[in-house]
C-alpha cells in the first residue's frame, strides 16, 4: 500500500487498548475476537496481495446486535472499523490502512427465508453468494447476479460494492433487484430498511445510500433480494473474431436475434487468452483470434433458445468480417470449462507477477481504442497489456503486468488512463469501486459538487469519521 499512497497520513483515531479488547469479548465472546498476529495477518491483506494494512484486531459478530454494540463502542472510543466481508474486493476497500479494527461479517452467514413465489429471498450479509445460489436453486430461482468471486464473496461485500458480474445484462444491477436492507450505522444505530415489497415509494430510498459505499457508510447486516426464476435452458456460445469492430458487430446481431434470452456477453483480447493458456494450462477450443465473444442465453424452451442461437451463429458466420470460428457449450462440462477461460483471466494474470487493475466504462466504440493506445504507450515496459469485460455493460477490465511492482509503469497508466477515460465521458470505475486506490480519481468521474454532498451525506452519518477512513472519498 505504500507503494500506493504514500501520501496517507493516520487519522486521529485513538489506539487500541486492553479495555477495548475486553468490551469486544464481551459482546462477542473471547473465541470471536482474533488478536494472534497469524491469524490476523490475512485480514490485512486483500485478494490481489497488493495492500497490507497493520491491524491488530478482527471480530467475528454473529448478530445485529452484537455488530450494533461493537459499532457503538468504536464511535465513543472513535476506534476506525472496516467492514469486511469475503475479502476479494479489487480497489483494497476491504483491507486496514493502518491499525483500523476489522469487523467480519463471515459468521452472519444464515439464509433467513426464500418466498418460491414471489422469488424474495431474504439473508444475512455473511452468505456467500455462491451458497445463496445454491439454496435459491433448491426453489427454481437463482441468484440476480454472478462473479468470478463467488466462491467467496458475500452478498453484504456484493451490496457494499454494488458487484456487476457477468449477468448484470440481462438482470440489472443490485440496485434494482434489492427490495430492502438492514445496517449497522456509524453511530451503532441499527437502520432497518428491510422490506420485502417491491413497490414502496415512501420517502428517500435511503438503501441505496448504502448500496456502493464501500463500507463508509455503514455495515450491511441483512438484505431482501428479489431472486428471478433459474432459467431451464442455459446455452453458450463461443467464437473466435479478428477484430474489435466485428465483436461490436456480433454484439449488436445477438441483441437483435437473441432478444429476451440473451443473458450475457463476454469479450476475451488474444493476450487475456494467451495468459489463461500459458498460465492457467487451460486449452482453449477455437484457433488463435484476435478476439473471443462468450454468448449466453437463458430461457425456458431448450428447442426454442437452440433454435435461436444456431440462427444467430449462422448469421454470425455468414456475415463478413464477423465471427471466423465458433462452438457451442455441448454439455455442463463444456460450459463450464468455456467460461473458466473468462472468469479466471484476473487469476491467470496474476500469475505474470504484479498486476495494474482498470475497471472502466466507456462508450462501446472506445472501448479497444483504450486498450490499444495503453499497449503502444506501455510497450516493452510490462508483460501483458490484457482488454476483457462485460461489453454488454461497456465494462472494460484493462490489466497489465510486470514481475513486481515498477513505480515507473504506474507513472506511465496513472493518471493517464483516467484522464483519457474522463475525456470520452467514461466511468473510472465501472463496478469495483473506488477503496483506497482510486479515491483521488473520484472528480474524474463525478463533479465537485457532488463529491461535496457525499462528504456533507458521510458527515452527517459518520460524524467520527470511523467508518472505513481513507476510502471512496478523497482523504482532503
Ligand atoms: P470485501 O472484499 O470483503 O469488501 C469489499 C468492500 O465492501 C470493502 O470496502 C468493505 O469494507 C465493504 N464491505 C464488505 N462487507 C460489507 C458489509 N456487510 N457492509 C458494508 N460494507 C461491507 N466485482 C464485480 O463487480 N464484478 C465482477 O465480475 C467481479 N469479478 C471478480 C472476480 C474475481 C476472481 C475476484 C477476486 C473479484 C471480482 N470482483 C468483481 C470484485 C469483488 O468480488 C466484488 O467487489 C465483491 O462484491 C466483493 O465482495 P466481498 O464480500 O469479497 O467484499
Ligand atoms: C471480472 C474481476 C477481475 C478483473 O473478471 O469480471 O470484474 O480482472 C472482473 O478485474
Ligand atoms: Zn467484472
Amino acid at each position: 500500500t505504500t507503494e500506493i499512497h504514500p501520501g496517507i497520513k493516520r487519522g486521529a483515531f485513538s489506539q487500541l487498548t486492553d479495555a477495548d479488547v475486553s468490551a469486544f469479548e464481551a459482546i462477542v465472546g473471547g473465541d470471536h475476537v482474533i488478536k494472534d498476529a497469524d491469524e490476523v495477518l490475512s485480514y490485512n491483506i486483500d485478494w490481489l496481495r497488493i495492500c497490507r494494512g497493520q491491524g491488530q484486531l478482527v471480530l467475528r459478530p454473529k448478530t445485529t446486535e452484537e455488530v450494533s454494540a461493537i459499532v457503538r463502542h468504536c464511535n465513543k472510543r472513535r476506534l476506525a472499523v472496516v467492514p469486511q466481508g469475503g475479502n476479494t474486493g479489487l480497489v483494497g476497500g476491504s483491507v486496514p490502512l493502518f491499525d483500523e479494527i476489522v469487523i467480519s461479517t463471515s459468521r452472519m452467514n444464515s439464509l433467513l427465508s426464500i418466498d418460491p413465489v414471489s422469488g424474495v429471498l431474504v439473508a444475512e450479509a455473511g452468505c456467500v453468494l455462491e451458497q445463496l445460489d445454491r439454496e435459491a436453486a433448491s426453489q427454481g430461482l437463482m441468484m440476480p447476479l454472478d462473479l468470478g468471486a463467488k466462491g467467496s464473496c458475500q452478498i453484504g461485500g456484493n451490496l457494499a460494492t454494488n458487484a456487476g458480474g457477468l449477468r448484470l445484462l440481462r438482470y440489472g444491477s443490485l440496485r434494482g433487484t434489492t427490495l430492502g436492507l438492514e445496517a449497522v450505522l456509524p453511530t451503532g444505530q441499527v437502520l432497518d430498511c428491510l422490506t420485502t415489497l417491491r413497490k414502496d415509494n415512501t420517502g428517500y430510498d435511503i438503501k441505496q445510500l448504502l448500496i456502493g459505499s464501500e463500507g463508509t457508510l455503514g455495515i450491511i447486516t441483512k438484505a431482501a433480494i428479489l431472486c428471478p426464476a433459474r432459467p431451464k435452458s442455459v446455452q453458450l456460445a463461443f467464437l473466435g473474431l479478428d477484430s474489435f469492430q466485428a465483436v461490436l458487430d456480433t454484439y449488436r446481431l445477438a441483441r437483435r436475434s437473441l432478444g429476451e434470452i440473451l443473458s450475457a456477453f463476454e469479450f476475451i483480447d488474444s493476450e487475456s487468452m494467451r495468459a489463461v493458456k500459458k498460465n492457467l494450462g487451460l486449452s482453449c477450443p477455437l484457433g488463435e483470434h484476435s478476439f473471443y465473444v462468450l454468448a449466453e442465453t437463458s430461457g425456458s424452451n431448450e428447442t426454442h433458445d437452440r433454435e435461436k442461437l444456431d440462427g444467430f451463429i449462422e448469421s454470425v458466420m455468414s456475415m463478413d468480417g464477423c465471427a471466423t470460428d465458433g462452438t457451442v457449450a455441448q454439455d455442463a462440462g463444456q460450459f463450464a470449462h468455456l467460461w473458466s477461460l473468462r472468469e479466471r483471466i484476473v487469476e491467470s494474470l496474476l500469475v505474470d507477477g504484479y498486476e495494474y487493475k482498470y475497471d472502466v466504462s466507456l462508450p462501446l466504440a472506445d472501448i479497444y481504442r483504450l486498450v490499444e493506445h495503453m499497449r503502444t504507450r506501455l510497450d516493452g515496459r510490462v508483460i501483458r497489456t490484457a482488454g476483457y469485460g462485460h461489453l454488454g455493460d461497456g465494462n472494460l477490465h484493462l490489466n497489465f503486468t510486470t514481475p513486481k511492482f515498477d513505480a515507473k509503469v504506474l507513472e506511465l497508466i496513472e493518471p493517464h488512463v483516467f484522464d483519457w477515460v474522463r475525456d470520452r465521458r467514461g466511468s473510472v470505475s465501472a463496478e469495483h469501486g473506488l477503496g483506497l486506490k482510486k479515491s483521488q480519481y473520484i472528480r474524474h468521474s463525478k463533479a465537485d459538487f457532488a463529491v461535496r454532498v457525499m462528504a456533507e451525506v458521510k458527515r452527517l452519518l459518520d460524524p467520527n469519521g470511523i467508518m472505513n477512513p481513507y476510502k471512496v472519498l478523497p482523504d482532503e
